[in-house]
């Protein structure tokens, strides 16, 4: 069984070579991958995880490089179909797009034509995984690891998407633990103002949630973290991420820790029953219990906020299947951040797990 199933859209990612180029300029564009969900199945696959993505793309050359390129990071990529009939997304950004809850792009030095240029272009309406569905996608596929990482993103991308997520995130026996990013994209939900409505009920159904501070607000208009996690209290663990100014964990303490239930979730297979006892309908109704536990961030000198979130989320989630504790699992995940920050792609190379535990356990005094 794997560590890790992570399911969504995953993208050929151009980016302008020249820097500051806006892309209307931009005449050379250096190629990498993208999808926030791949990007995750990546870093985790990195820090030693066994780990699979569960998508689909065209049977064109963009999707020869995707597989190829994902499954070089040791991510199992054999339940990914390929769709004759339909292309592989593509998409084009500037080094300063970043999406809310994500630390702002780097600040322009004086004199250099004014801060980073910010734009995005998706090619991936009628693409091969815009076209997933549950008819497509079998739930024994999406159930077969111990947790399953969603996000946001693919549910805005169709109908039978959103159907798909809906049915992976029914507390039926047998469903693993579901981590869901909420990952926010204004540009995708341009004509669909029920996306922050449609996110905040796959986070309610979800045990593990990621969720940007200025996205909470962007989305919900929620101020603070202590007034998302009143509005989300369902998820046994809620992450709010405030970029450079840290993260805040809200683990539930009266029910099992979310590291017992991976644990036990790994014992159970699939259809065993055991992770998900009814009663976790309303486990909101103990969130006055929560452990509350924030880490500061350390300072990195940011070349592109791209990815870092996917990054977080992999460090977090690496460390709760070591067993680790929420604090050492922020940290996790600041450190696997600060790696992407720093790198011009959607996805850096993460830190080896030996370098990532030694930079773990140094007092926050030396991070900054
Ligand atoms: O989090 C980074 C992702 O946003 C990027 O890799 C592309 O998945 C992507 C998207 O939909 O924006």
């Amino acid at each position: 069984r794997v560590d890790v199933v992570c399911l969504g859209e995953s993208m050929v990612a151009f980016r302008p070579a020249a820097e500051r180029a806006p892309l209307a300029d931009a005449a050379v564009f250096a190629r990498g991958i993208g999808g926030a969900e791949s990007n995750v199945a990546c870093a985790l696959a990195a820090a030693g995880h066994r780990t699979q993505w569960v998508g689909r793309v065209g049977t064109d050359a963009f999707g020869d490089h995707l597989v190829a390129a994902i499954a070089a990071y040791g991510v199992d990529v054999s339940a990914v179909q390929r769709d004759p009939a339909r292309p592989t997304g593509v998409y084009f950004r500037t080094a300063g797009e970043r999406s809310v809850g994500l630390p702002a792009p780097p600040a322009a030095p004086p004199g250099d034509g004014g801060p980073p240029l910010s734009e995005v272009l998706y090619y991936r309406a009628g693409s091969a995984a815009s076209a997933m569905s549950p008819a497509l996608v079998p739930r024994a596929a999406a159930w077969s690891g111990r947790v399953l990482h969603l996000t946001g993103i693919t549910a805005a991308l169709s109908a039978g998407c959103l159907a798909l997520l809906r049915a992976l995130t029914e507390r039926r026996p047998g469903r693993p633990l579901v981590s869901f990013d909420v990952n926010y994209r204004t540009a995708l939900w341009r004509n669909a103002p029920e996306g922050p409505a449609v996110l905040a009920s796959l986070a309610r159904r979800s045990d593990l949630v990621f969720v940007g501070e200025d996205e909470a607000e962007a989305a919900w208009g929620l101020h603070g973290a202590a007034a998302i996690r009143s509005a989300l209290p369902e998820p046994r663990v809620l992450v709010v991420k405030r970029g450079a100014a840290g993260a805040t964990a809200y683990v539930r303490t009266s029910a099992e820790t979310f590291t017992e239930a991976v644990a036990e979730a790994s014992a159970d297979g699939p259809g065993a029953g055991g992770a998900h006892p009814e009663a976790d309908a309303d486990a909101g109704d103990d969130a006055g219990l929560d452990a509350v536990v924030t880490v500061p961030a350390p300072s990195v000198d940011v070349v592109a906020p791209v990815g870092a979130g996917d990054a977080f989320a992999a460090g977090f989630l690496s460390g709760t299947l070591r067993g680790l504790t929420p604090g050492q699992c922020l940290r996790h995940g600041h450190l696997m951040a600060a790696a992407a920050l720093t790198a011009p792609g959607d996805l850096a190379a993460p830190p080896r797990r030996d370098h990532a535990d030694r930079l773990a356990a140094l007092g926050p005094a030396e991070w900054g």
